[in-house]
Formats: C-alpha cells, sequence, structure tokens
C-alpha cells in the first residue's frame, strides 16, 4: 500500500494541489507545540482551538500531506561532519533517525496503567466539574430520539418473535453512542456503519415507517427486500448501507474519506464497528491506510464487550481498542459509551480534528450490549443474568441522560409520558401499515 501511495503522489500532487487550497490546509506539525511526540495526550478543546487560529494564519500554504512524518534523514546529508555527528546518536534510517541507547529494554505488553475513559457527567447524571454543557434545543432532541430508539427496537424485536419480520438486532443499551455522535456531525459527513447504529440514521430524518419497510421487506422499502432486515442504507441521508460482514466497512470509510479530501470537501468519514471487528484484517488495514493517506476518518468503535458470546478477555490481550491507534500513528480516546454529553462533545471536537487537519481519529466508546447479539442468540446461555441487568438498569444511559436534562428544568414526567405514548401510537402505525395484523398484538 506504502508504495501505491508514493507512486500516485507525484500524479494526483498538482491535480490535488488546487483543490486543497479549498481547504486551507497548512503544514502545521512544526509550528504546533502541541503536536509534539512527547505529548502523549492533548488537550482536544485547546488544540481544536490552536488549529484554528494556525489554519487562518497559514492558509497560503496548501500541501496534500503534512509533514507527519518522524525527523528524515536524506541521502545528502549522510556524507560530512553533520552526519557523523549524528550517526553516533542516531540510527540513520530511511524512515526517520532513531535513537540509540545501551541499555536493553524490551517495551512492555501492557502499560502500568489502562487508558482512562473520558466522561462528563456522573453515574448519576450530574455534571461533573469542568464538563462541557449543551443547549436545551440539542438535549432534549438527543433524549428525545434515545427514547424512540428505545422504543422501536422494543417493539420490532416483539414483532420477530411473533412471527412478524425475519430477524432484527437491538441497540439497546447504546442508544448513547449512536444518538449523541449523530448529532455532533453534519449531513455532509459520510456515515459506514456496521449494523448496530440506526440511531445515526434516525437522527437524520429516516422515518420509523421506512424502518418499517425495510424490515417488513415490502414494496415501501428503498431496496424492495431484496437485503435482510436491518441492513438500512439512505443515500439521500449520506448513510451507506449496512454490510454485516464484520470490518469489511472500514477500509471502505477510508476510500470514502480520501475522496471527500481530495474534493477539498468540509466533512469527513465516520465508520462504527464493535470490538469483534477490531480483530477482523480490515481493521488493521483500515486503520494504517487512514493514517499513511491521512485521511479524514472517524472510527468509532462501540466496544459493548462482546462479540455474539465471545467476551473481550477471549478477544484480545490490549487494553482495549484505544491503544491500537498510536501503533498506526492514529490519534485517539477512550470515551464513557454511556454518557451522552462526553460522547457528545469528543465525537464534535474529533471531526474538527479530522477535518481541519486532514487525518484519522479513533475514539473507543466503552459500553454494553444490553440485548442479545440479534433474535438469532440467547445471551443468557453464555453471560451472567446479573450483568445484563446492571447495565439494563443501574447504567442505562436514556436513564442518566435524561437525570440531567430534569435537573436542567428541561424535562419532566409529563413530558416523559406524552413522549414515550406518541413514539408507541407512531411505531405501531409504522408497523401496521406493513401488516395490518400487527394492530391486534399491541
Ligand atoms: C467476516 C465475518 N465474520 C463473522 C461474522 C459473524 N458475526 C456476525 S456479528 C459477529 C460479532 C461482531 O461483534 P462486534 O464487532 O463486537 O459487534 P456487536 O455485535 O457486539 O455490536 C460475528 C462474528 C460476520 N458477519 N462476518
Ligand atoms: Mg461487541
Amino acid at each position: 500500500m506504502a508504495v501505491c501511495v508514493r507512486q500516485s503522489r507525484n500524479s494526483i500532487i498538482n491535480h490535488v494541489k488546487a483543490k486543497m487550497g479549498l481547504l486551507g490546509l497548512t503544514c502545521l506539525s512544526s509550528s504546533m507545540p502541541s503536536l509534539n511526540n512527547d505529548h502523549r495526550t492533548l488537550s482536544a478543546a485547546s488544540l481544536a482551538k490552536d488549529l484554528r487560529n494556525q489554519n487562518s494564519v497559514l492558509e497560503n500554504k496548501p500541501i496534500l500531506y503534512r509533514t507527519r512524518r518522524f525527523d528524515s534523514t536524506k541521502p545528502h546529508q549522510r556524507s560530512g561532519v553533520q552526519s557523523n555527528v549524528a550517526n553516533s546518536q542516531f540510527l540513520d534510517f530511511p524512515g526517520g533517525k532513531v535513537a540509540f541507547t545501551s541499555e536493553m529494554r524490551f517495551i512492555s505488553e501492557s502499560p502500568k496503567e489502562r487508558i482512562p475513559c473520558y466522561r462528563v457527567l456522573d453515574d448519576d447524571g450530574q455534571l461533573i466539574e469542568g464538563g462541557i454543557n449543551v443547549g436545551k434545543e440539542i438535549a432534549v432532541k438527543m433524549y428525545s430520539d434515545m427514547a424512540t430508539l428505545q422504543t422501536m427496537d422494543t417493539i420490532f424485536y416483539d414483532a420477530q418473535r411473533q412471527g412478524r419480520i425475519s430477524f432484527y438486532l437491538t441497540t439497546i443499551g447504546e442508544e448513547a453512542i449512536n444518538i449523541a455522535s449523530a448529532a455532533a456531525l453534519t449531513i455532509d459527513d459520510f456515515v459506514v456503519p456496521q449494523y448496530r447504529e440506526p440511531g445515526v440514521l434516525l437522527w437524520r430524518g429516516f422515518t420509523l415507517e421506512q424502518f418499517a419497510n425495510q424490515c417488513f421487506s415490502n414494496r415501501g422499502d428503498d431496496c424492495r427486500g431484496r437485503q435482510m432486515p436491518i441492513h438500512y442504507g439512505s443515500k439521500k441521508l449520506n448513510y451507506l448501507t449496512v454490510a454485516s460482514t464484520i470490518a469489511s466497512q472500514l477500509p471502505h470509510a477510508v476510500g470514502v474519506a480520501y475522496s471527500l479530501k481530495m474534493d477539498g470537501k468540509d466533512a469527513c468519514a465516520v465508520t462504527y464497528f464493535g470490538d469483534g471487528g477490531s480483530s477482523e484484517g480490515d481493521f488493521h488495514a483500515a486503520l494504517n491506510f487512514a493514517a499513511v493517506t491521512e485521511a479524514p476518518v472517524l472510527f468509532i468503535c462501540r466496544n459493548n464487550g462482546w462479540a455474539i458470546s465471545t467476551p473481550t478477555s477471549d478477544q484480545f490481550r490490549s487494553d482495549g481498542i484505544v491503544v491500537r491507534g498510536e501503533a498506526y500513528g492514529v490519534r485517539s480516546i477512550r470515551v464513557d459509551g454511556n454518557d451522552t454529553l462526553a460522547l457528545y462533545s469528543a465525537v464534535r471536537t474529533a471531526r474538527e480534528m479530522a477535518i481541519c487537519e486532514q487525518r484519522p481519529i479513533l475514539i473507543e466508546a466503552m459500553t454494553y450490549r444490553v440485548g442479545h447479539h440479534s433474535t438469532s442468540d440467547d445471551s443468557t446461555k453464555y453471560r451472567p443474568v446479573d450483568e445484563i441487568e446492571l447495565w439494563r438498569s443501574a447504567r442505562d444511559p436514556i436513564t442518566r441522560f435524561r437525570k440531567w436534562i430534569e435537573s436542567n428544568g428541561w424535562w419532566s414526567s409529563e413530558a416523559e409520558s406524552e413522549l414515550r405514548s406518541n413514539v408507541r401510537k407512531q411505531v405501531k402505525l409504522a408497523c401496521l401499515n406493513c401488516n395490518k395484523a400487527v394492530e391486534t398484538l399491541y
């Protein structure tokens, strides 16, 4: 792949130079102290601010690739006095200089401390000091969409159990990842999903009727029933059709992002995957490809603890997924996946970095798959019921966020009853239009 990129670089660079002017792209690595290699963690907010400032100052110097490589040695510098001095301290390597050491030290397979998890709301839905805020309108829409997704899941799941649709897969427990990440994007950002992210479509305006048509595989479905249920897609909403061959969407997302980069678009690609997906070869190829091509793509991993019946303890020995980013040269963050505000702010900042800096970002959202893997699974056969119940009740992201909007005076029990009853009616009506017999069952 690296060879391919090098060969194509010269041929595309002239074509792209003109387009990159639109992006206001600049070479930042030499002028940004916050990007030094020894800074292992970066304050996202200050970094995004720095980027905006730098971009406006340097916007007349667009380039395709930033100098984001290690200090490089060029052939003509390898002779002469300077080079000899350097050679005594560094390995003069084509991929960049590497310092010598007389200490024989193996890099540890695991860090002393695990990467912490960014959160803004505590378990009780109260804002942690210094946490970010969002306005009423967006907060109430995020809450309403999470509740709608949960209601839709419950009714569609029952419809499958009653034999009305052939297959279903819920997002229970992962509503915050779905909705908060969607809220942090713009409609121009291309979504390349796994299968547990219908909330992103819901946020973008896919109607309950459209969801029902797809699951009931009827003539109202855009694909006319040629896909399995839950394999949604929408050209209008920039949401690529679900491909449930695990992780195959990840390299596709990098291609989409590279195309956006070439066209100078103020947008990024956003792809979702699970902890199980991170063990596929496509995950590794995609991360490396994205880093080398400096593609504006967000990799959002929903680490929900399980890949069908395989627990994460049997999936990998690393500190989750977040640590893989550094190995590929991809900036990364671990976020509490059941904290709506933390997700919203992390994805928003990541999006800004991805577009302003033209780089991929990896987000590991820690959550739990409360439902069975799909309607073809019974998860009580391989995991403790207490564990499921803990996450279903005490750690439910919707209840946690409701507490926060209630404490702001933006939500009430009356608003809750009205919303739930309306959504239930709408989902039933959508199902009814697909299958008249459903009416009698609710
Ligand atoms: C390439 C491939 N291998 C295996 C499967 C079967 N399969 C479907 S879902 C799944 C587990 C995926 O787990 P994860 O990525 O953690 O996502 P989650 O279901 O937990 O959201 C597997 C192995 C598949 N669909 N595609
Ligand atoms: Mg999983």
